[in-house]
Parts: C-alpha cells; structure tokens; sequence
C-alpha cells in the first residue's frame, strides 16, 4: 500500500473511532472497541471501503501507532485523542520530570492566562519527546511555540498522569505555573 493511501485510510479511522462513529452508523463499547468486521462494512456503506489487509497494514505502520486491535484480534480502537465519550482503562503513570507540548503562537496568551487545557479532547496531550511536539507546532496557526511541562513537579502536586499505547502523555490541565514558554524555544529555534 502506498503512503498516501495509508494516510487517507489513517485519517479516516481517526474521524469515525475518535470523534465520530455515528457518521458511520457504528458504536464504540465504553472502552472505545469497535468489531473489525462491524467498521469495514460501514465503511463500504459510507463509500469508504477498506481492505481487512489495509486495516491491519495501518495499525502496523501507522507513524504514530494511532491504533490498537485487542487480544483478540477482532476489535480495533484510537488509542488516544478521543473527543467521543470513552474510557480507556489507563493507570496513572509517574511522568518523565519534563514533558513537551507544541502548540501555535496565537495560543500563547490564553495559554499564559488559563494553562494548557484540554479544549475538545479528554486530555491535554505531552510528549517526552521534543521533536514529535515540534512537528504537533507545526500544524498550529501562527509561529511553533514548545512548552515545557514540568511533570516532576505536577506529579509531587498530586496530578495524574497517563500514558496511552502509542506513548502519548496524557493530564487533565497544565496550570501555567508548570509551564516554561521561552527557553526551549530560543535552544530550539533553529529547527524552526
Ligand atoms: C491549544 C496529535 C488556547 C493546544 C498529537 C492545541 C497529539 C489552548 C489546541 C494530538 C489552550 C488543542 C493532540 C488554552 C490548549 N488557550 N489554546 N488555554 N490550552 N490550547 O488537537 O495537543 O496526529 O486538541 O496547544 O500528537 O494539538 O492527531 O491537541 O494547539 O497527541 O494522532 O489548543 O494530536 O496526534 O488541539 O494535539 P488538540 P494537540 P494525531
């Protein structure tokens, strides 16, 4: 399969098994499965058809690992960045000391006032890795921003965090007294 179909099939999958299933005529259970058999039919019906092969294929290769199957095999589900009402069963998790959020410079001053929320989603998402938060800026309005979290000390303040499948970490909000604008930025600013 190609890398342009694996990222429109990718795509696709985000839409109905994260945010909206019932565009598809499909129902996630509570943890957010869905039977592999019961989504590759609603896609036809959709006008969306999809191999089981390519299904596979791009819980295989997918960049980010987006998706899972369960043990069975039968069920797939997003492993994070639902907007959809799901429960994804995660323990909370001691964090890195400092974890990375990529954002767009027209977010920073309600950033600055309110913190990092989570806006439509279930969590704020962080990275333990700086380049995947830079490449997140990326597709922000306005100049790529990094903000440093700093989980350590989230994590002694008794927040919770969890980390999704597909190593994603995962809080509920990052009060801007956790959070460092500028000095990765200037360290930074030659990948920009
Ligand atoms: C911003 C990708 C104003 C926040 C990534 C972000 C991620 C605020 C946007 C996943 C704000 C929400 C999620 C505040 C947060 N005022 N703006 N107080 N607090 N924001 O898409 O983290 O490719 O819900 O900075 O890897 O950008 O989709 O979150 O810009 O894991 O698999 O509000 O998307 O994964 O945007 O991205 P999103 P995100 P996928």
């Amino acid at each position: 399969m190609n890398n342009s179909r694996l990222v429109k099939i990718s795509k696709y999958l985000s839409f109905v098994l994260r945010h909206h299933p019932e565009k598809i005529g499909i129902k996630l259970d509570p943890h957010g499965w869905v039977a592999i058999e019961e989504l590759l039919i609603a896609a036809k019906h959709d006008n969306f058809p999809i191999w089981e092969t390519e299904l596979y294929t791009v819980v295989e290769k997918n960049d980010k690992k987006r998706f899972s199957l369960d043990s069975s095999g039968t069920l797939i589900r997003a492993n994070q960045g639902h907007s959809v009402e799901v429960d994804l069963q995660l323990e909370p998790q001691i964090p890195p000391d400092i974890l990375y959020h990529g954002t767009g410079s027209h977010a920073i001053d309600s950033i600055k006032k309110t913190g990092l929320q989570k806006m439509s989603r279930h969590h704020v998402h962080l990275s333990n890795d700086v380049n995947k938060a830079i490449n997140v800026a990326k597709r922000r309005s306005g100049k790529p921003m990094i903000l440093v979290v700093d989980a350590m000390a989230m994590s002694q303040d008794s927040y919770h965090f969890y980390l999704s499948a597909n190593h994603v970490w995962l809080v509920d909000e990052v009060p801007p007294r956790y959070l460092q604008i500028s000095s990765i930025l200037r360290r930074e600013k030659r990948l920009f």
